[in-house]
């Protein structure tokens, strides 16, 4: 088939579409696209997953608005379909891929599960199929490895045998439909009339901006886009160490700069967690074949924030007359995102790490985290010290002299400028918080 006739029947929607990875950005994808009329096969190779979503279940925890609805309807209607083989690829002309692309311990890009969807994409392609990966990868990988997986699993040349895009996702847990539709998205194609056919695909979903660009801009975006969100945050999180020690409210000082035009400084907090923000700097830099040293510099300071909320800790324990060893600590939250239940590269994971190595017990509560402990007099009981650690809305409301009346010591540390200081002080602890004065 020509691009030109793909593209037509993109347009009119007879074009027929595969997704491969039904997670967090396959599912709603399909969905979105079967409910606007064009005929989806959903694949993944985790069975159960298969089962769950052919009963018209949605498999994804969390609260997510629309979407087991909408996955209801379009499987009860019979626009989407799914399967764990991946030879289904072969009746249709676009397949989008969405599998998950983690970074190794040493952060080189851990790329196992895309190659093997694609090779399978590939052994069973229709001549002239487009191949788009959505996951997020490091900048030159669709050029340098996606295209020559498909070749050698095709047999033929891009351009030729198929054609190849990449249109990286901007998805959120608690807004994956939202986000889909009304989020901009790059069109990156492996020639112009490639991007020009995923648009005429993706305008069927996305409302906002379609914009086209080639692969290898479209992965630089992605990753560049939450490499910077990175750096803004750990500017942020250094600039609350100079108040810390230079004794100055780092948040008197944000709503100040931020005063200035073109300012935006974030907020410092205990930590930077969750599926994208830790992992694409790293993609960033594997792609750039050269050092980063500023956004390396920022992945380091964005890491020392769980040890800087031990330190605050380990102070405010002296202070009240104790010490980490042998001592018990509430941490409030596990969640990385405040009222979410997602708790992929949570922060407090590195916290009761440095804890246990210096002999402190904890016990964790989170009211979001399927499996962590909702009671939170049980969790406070006897400790000697309350450490919150997310932003979740009812650490906004402690009962301090209640808390405080069960508690072996009154200690608190703040790592993200929920507890007013004052109220704590007036219930007889002793406070430490990020971006407040140490002394
Ligand atoms: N964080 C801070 N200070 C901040 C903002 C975030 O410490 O000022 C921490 C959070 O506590 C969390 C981590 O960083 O642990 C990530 O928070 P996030 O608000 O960036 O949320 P994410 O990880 O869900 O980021 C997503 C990203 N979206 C996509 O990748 C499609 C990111 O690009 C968005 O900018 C971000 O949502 C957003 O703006 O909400």
């Amino acid at each position: 088939m020509s691009l030109e006739t793909l593209r037509a029947r993109l347009e009119d929607k007879t074009a027929k579409l595969a997704v491969v990875g039904l997670g967090y950005v396959g599912l709603p994808a399909a969905c979105l696209f079967a409910a606007s009329g064009i005929e989806v096969v959903g694949i993944d190779r985790k069975e159960d997953r298969v089962r769950s979503i052919a009963r018209g279940e949605c498999p994804i925890e969390g609260d997510e608005p629309e979407l087991p609805a909408l996955l209801a309807q379009v499987v009860g209607a019979g626009a989407l379909a799914v399967t764990t083989d991946l030879s289904a690829v072969s009746r249709v002309d676009v397949v989008i891929v969405a599998v998950d692309t983690p970074v190794e311990a040493d952060h080189s890009p851990r790329y196992s599960a895309l190659e093997a969807a694609i090779r399978g994409i590939g052994a069973h392609l229709a001549v002239g199929a487009l191949v788009i990966v959505e996951s997020t990868v490091s900048p030159g990988t669709c050029r340098d490895h996606v295209a020559r997986w498909l070749t050698e699993s095709s047999g033929g040349a891009l351009g030729e045998r198929f054609h190849l895009g990449h249109c990286p996702e901007r998805v959120m847990p608690g807004r994956l439909l939202a986000n889909m539709r009304e989020m901009a998205r790059v069109c990156g194609g492996s020639s112009p009339p490639v991007s020009e056919a995923m648009r005429a695909l993706y305008r069927h979903v996305v409302a906002a901006d379609l914009d086209c660009a080639d692969l290898t801009t479209a992965e630089i975006v992605k990753t560049s886009e939450n490499a910077y969100r990175d750096v803004q945050i750990a500017f942020a999180n250094e600039l609350a160490r100079v108040c810390e020690e230079a004794g100055a409210e780092f948040l008197e000082v944000r709503a100040l700069v931020n005063k200035s035009p073109g300012r935006n400084v974030l907020l410092a907090g205990g930590g930077v967690g969750g599926h994208c923000i830790p992992k694409d700097p790293w993609l960033l830099r594997h792609g750039a074949r050269t050092s980063l040293p500023l956004v390396e510099a920022a992945r380091a300071v964005n890491e020392s924030m769980p040890a800087h909320v031990g330190e605050l800790l380990e102070e405010a324990l002296a202070a009240a007359g104790g010490a980490l060893a042998g001592s018990r600590i509430a941490v409030l939250g596990y969640a990385y995102l405040e009222g979410s239940d997602d708790d992929r590269n949570s922060p407090t994971e590195a916290l009761l790490a440095w804890l246990d190595a210096r002999g402190a017990s904890a016990r964790v509560h989170d009211p979001f985290v399927a499996g962590r402990e909702r009671d939170l007099a049980a969790v406070t009981s006897d400790a000697d010290a309350l450490v919150v650690m997310v932003a979740h809305a009812p650490y906004r409301a402690l009962d301090l002299e209640s808390l405080g009346a069960a508690m072996r010591r009154r200690v608190l540390v703040d790592a993200r400028h929920v507890v007013e200081p004052i109220a704590a002080r007036s219930a007889g602890f002793v406070i430490r918080a990020i971006g407040r004065p140490r002394r």
